[in-house]
């Protein structure tokens, strides 16, 4: 990992992590359950990807001030929300997520749902609070069945299916890409962005979503139990409509380069773009 980012990560992963200590409710508030259920998933050991691109898209595109948090927090809860719910038997049935226990294991079927469930109320909440009422609207479409519900959808109807690689790319821009994209589409919309940096940086987090889901499909075949914290090779048991799959590893491989060039060509000339080119680089390198 590129200093720059590593830097990056480690101011940024705590002072997320206190704003959302901030605006979760306590685990002693009842009902205690569902509140420690939600920081059980959301202080689990996320690396913090999408609320960081919203922040750096807002200071990219100019913005200034601590506005930006609560925007940041609500995609980190929304990013937690699908995890426990990708998680949950009826979807991928998954065990661990990130090395400890997924949410259902710990607390039950009806409890996880539920935790999901909140964690997507409470992130609207906070976007409701925001001046731009545009951001509720990207994050609602990024999420709905045009978004991760969509790709989810296809996801397990393609299960067991001979792929395309057009099958898979229309999963992982909506399961995927799509969230990044909103991260950085909120971010730069707070910042009172121009429609050439919000297109460049929406250019930039399709291609870099997609790369990232190659490279996961891609680790979830070659990459080790203990620094991804879940299971190796349950794409291939599960018969999942990956990449890998559809074109082979070395195709799939030179694809997740091929996305990530593209997606650093996207960013804006004249633009501090150090971090943005840090975290592509990071997802073809990355091991976790
Ligand atoms: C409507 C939010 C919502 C969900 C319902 C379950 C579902 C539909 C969609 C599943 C979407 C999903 C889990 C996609 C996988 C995306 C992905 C690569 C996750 C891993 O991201 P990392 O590596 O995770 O950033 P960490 O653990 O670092 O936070």
């Amino acid at each position: 990992m590129k200093g720059i980012l590593k830097k990056a990560l480690s101011y940024y992963v705590p002072l997320i992590d206190r704003w959302l200590d901030r605006f979760l409710p306590c685990e002693d508030e009842p009902p205690e359950v569902i509140h420690r259920a939600m920081r059980y998933s959301v202080f689990s050991g996320g690396k913090r990807l999408r609320p960081i691109m919203v922040i750096e898209a807002f200071k990219w595109a100019g913005g200034k001030g601590r506005s930006i948090y609560p925007i940041a927090c609500a995609i980190e809860l929304i990013h937690a929300y699908s995890l426990i719910h990708d998680d949950l038997p009826a979807m991928d049935d998954d065990d661990f997520r990130r090395g400890k226990p997924s949410c259902h294991r710990a607390f039950g079927e009806a409890i996880a749902i539920l935790a999901g469930d909140a964690l997507h109320a409470l992130a609207f909440e906070l976007l409701a609070r925001a001046k731009d009422n545009r951001l509720v609207s990207e994050v609602a479409r990024a999420i709905g069945t045009g978004g991760l519900v969509g790709g989810q959808v296809v996801d397990i109807e393609l299960e067991g299916r001979d792929v395309s690689e057009e099958d898979v790319r229309f999963i992982h821009e909506r399961k995927t890409a799509a969230l990044f994209v909103a991260s950085v589409r909120c971010g730069a919309i707070t910042a009172g962005a121009s429609p050439s940096e919000i297109a460049s940086l929406t250019k930039y987090a399709r291609k870099f979503g997609l790369a990232f889901q190659i490279t996961d499909d891609i680790l979830n075949i070659t990459g080790s139990r203990t620094k991804l914290g879940k299971s190796i090779g349950s794409d291939e048991e599960h018969g999942k409509a990956t990449y890998p799959r559809a074109v082979g590893l070395k195709k799939a491989k030179s694809e997740a380069r091929k996305l990530i060039e593209e997606a650093k060509k996207s960013l804006l000339k004249g633009h501090k773009n150090d971090f943005f080119c840090a975290v592509a680089d990071f997802v073809l390198e990355r091991d976790h």
